[in-house]
């Protein structure tokens, strides 16, 4: 068929799980299109939205921003892309995220699930230094507590669909890279 609906990986993990890094990986490997729902979020702040200042203090706060604000991002960058095949990174992070996207009938493929402890996050992000305004101890904080309690039922939730591929990311990035690859190259 003509319209076939797009190939979708969710990739989720705790904050500085690695989930950009490894991204990037894999679509120097594989046909995927990279899609950070932070990122995106990050540009629609400084795109001058009408939605930036509630954006920016969500994130802040290490905050959910509203499903609708994330999803037409989303469905934007993919439909800008020309490609029908997507990690979508940090995405969903909660019940509200996950039953938007069901509801457009996009089941993922699989997700992938970069399990890490929090002082190897903590410690990760406070070195990486980008100027990120939620990168200070505190907000870490905030965004892990978020996190356990409203992402990780995400996740427990793909693995009762025995759709979850977990990942030990507390090793080095080239060896959390190997079993990302072997897991893209035995499911595409
Ligand atoms: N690094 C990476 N891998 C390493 C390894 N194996 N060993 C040692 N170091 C490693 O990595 C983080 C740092 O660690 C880097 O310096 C890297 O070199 C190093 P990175 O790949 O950036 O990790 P990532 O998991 O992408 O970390 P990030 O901080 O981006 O995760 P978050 O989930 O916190 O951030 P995100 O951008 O997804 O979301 C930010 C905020 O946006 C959220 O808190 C929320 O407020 C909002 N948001 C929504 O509201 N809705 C959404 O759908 C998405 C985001
Ligand atoms: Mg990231």
């Amino acid at each position: 068929p003509r319209f076939r609906k797009p190939t979708v990986v969710f990739v989720l993990g705790g904050p500085g799980s690695g989930k950009g890094t490894q991204c990037a990986n894999v679509v120097q490997h594989f046909s995927y299109t990279h899609l950070s729902a932070g990122d995106l979020l990050r540009a629609e702040i400084r795109s001058g939205s009408q939605f930036g200042a509630m954006i920016q203090s969500m994130i802040a706060e290490g905050r959910i921003v509203p499903s609708e604000i994330t999803v037409k991002l989303l469905c934007k960058a993919m439909e800008e892309s020309g490609n029908d095949k997507f990690l979508i990174d940090g995405f969903p992070r909660n019940e509200e995220n996950r039953i938007i996207f069901e509801n457009a009938r996009i089941e993922p493929a699989f997700v992938l699930f970069f399990d890490c402890p929090e002082e190897e996050l903590e410690k990760r992000i406070m070195n990486r230094n980008q100027g990120r305004e939620d990168d200070n101890l505190e907000t870490i904080k905030k965004r892990f507590k978020v996190f356990v309690e409203s992402t990780l039922p995400i996740v427990s939730y793909y693995e009762s669909k025995g759709k979850l591929r977990k990942i030990n990311a507390a090793k080095p990035s080239e060896e959390v890279f190997e079993e990302v690859k072997n897991i893209f190259s035995s499911e595409t």
